[in-house]
């Protein structure tokens, strides 16, 4: 792996983040800095509480004694559920119902990231995603991966990976993930805490994303990667067209976060965010 570290992530308050890059979102589109950490964005307590509720509504599953591991979304995918459009929206209808009420007592975390997201955005709005006849898309999306999942390298453009040129999310230029932690999964190792690497997607790239091909490509090409280490309550935003990957989780404790994804033009006032 490469030794020089020229491409680091970048920690700090809003404040400090903006005094050092002044157009957050495009530094990190133009790979000035692979991703913006912001610790304790949220409070760790309130993650903890959250997790609680979520096991008692059966939101998540126990993984003592359970069949085969497999990820839980809490929130509406549009990767999986685009397909159907009909379908999709009445998805995401429902998550906002949800979402209404899930964090009672506690403080919003989708709310958190909106309005971080808003902070580092400077003059740009930022709105759940929508369709001109204005039906909306799932605002965010609480993920676990329990053991053995994790995430291979890819790249995250509903633009250039996904084509959805029938939606709205895809007039933009460039797309972007925000991930708070609420909590790790139980391993010391490098499971489940994502890699970034200085690689934005290409024609070129695809090739190289299937299997083990990737690790040798960016060995033999000196790319950069960086780790990105959260606790709970942290949030980090990232450039999601730069190829990146979660390791799969070990240990019986799944990861969970709470994930957003954006996409903003620089000539656009606003900013659409959707999972
Ligand atoms: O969970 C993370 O840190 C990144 C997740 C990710 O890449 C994705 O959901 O597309
Ligand atoms: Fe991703």
């Amino acid at each position: 792996m490469k030794t020089l570290k020229t491409w680091k992530p970048f920690e700090g308050d809003i404040a400090e983040i903006r005094q050092q890059f002044p157009l957050p979102l495009i530094a990190l589109a133009q790979g000035e800095v692979p991703a913006l950490v912001l610790r304790g964005a949220y409070k760790p307590k309130h993650c903890s509480s959250l997790i609680d509720r979520f096991y008692e509504r059966g939101l998540l599953y126990n993984p003592h004694g359970t069949g085969r591991p497999h990820r839980v979304d809490i929130g509406t995918s549009f990767g999986k559920h685009r397909a159907d459009r009909a379908k999709f929206f009445a998805h995401s209808c429902q998550t906002l119902e949800l979402f209404s009420t899930l964090f009672e007592g506690y403080d919003d975390p989708v709310r958190t990231m909106y309005e971080t997201l808003e902070k580092l955005a400077t003059d740009k709005e930022v709105k759940t995603a929508r369709e001109p006849d204005g039906q909306l898309y799932g605002p965010a999306i609480f993920r676990a991966y329990y053991a053995e999942l994790g995430h291979g390298p890819h790249y995250d453009s509903v633009a250039k990976r996904t084509k959805a040129f029938d939606y709205q999310v895809s007039r933009f230029e460039h797309q972007f993930a925000g991930v708070l932690c609420f909590q790790n999964s139980d391993s010391d190792g490098e499971g489940g805490e994502p890699f970034l690497y200085n690689c934005p997607w290409s024609s070129a790239i695809q090739e190289q994303l299937s299997g083990e091909k990737f690790r040798q490509y960016v060995d033999e090409k000196k790319i950069e990667r960086v780790q990105i280490d959260l606790e709970p309550g942290d949030l980090y935003f990232f450039f999601s067209e730069n190829i990146h990957e979660v390791p799969h989780i070990i240990g019986e404790r799944p990861r969970i976060v709470l994930a957003i994804f954006f996409a903003m033009s620089p000539d656009d006032d606003e900013i659409y965010v959707w999972a």
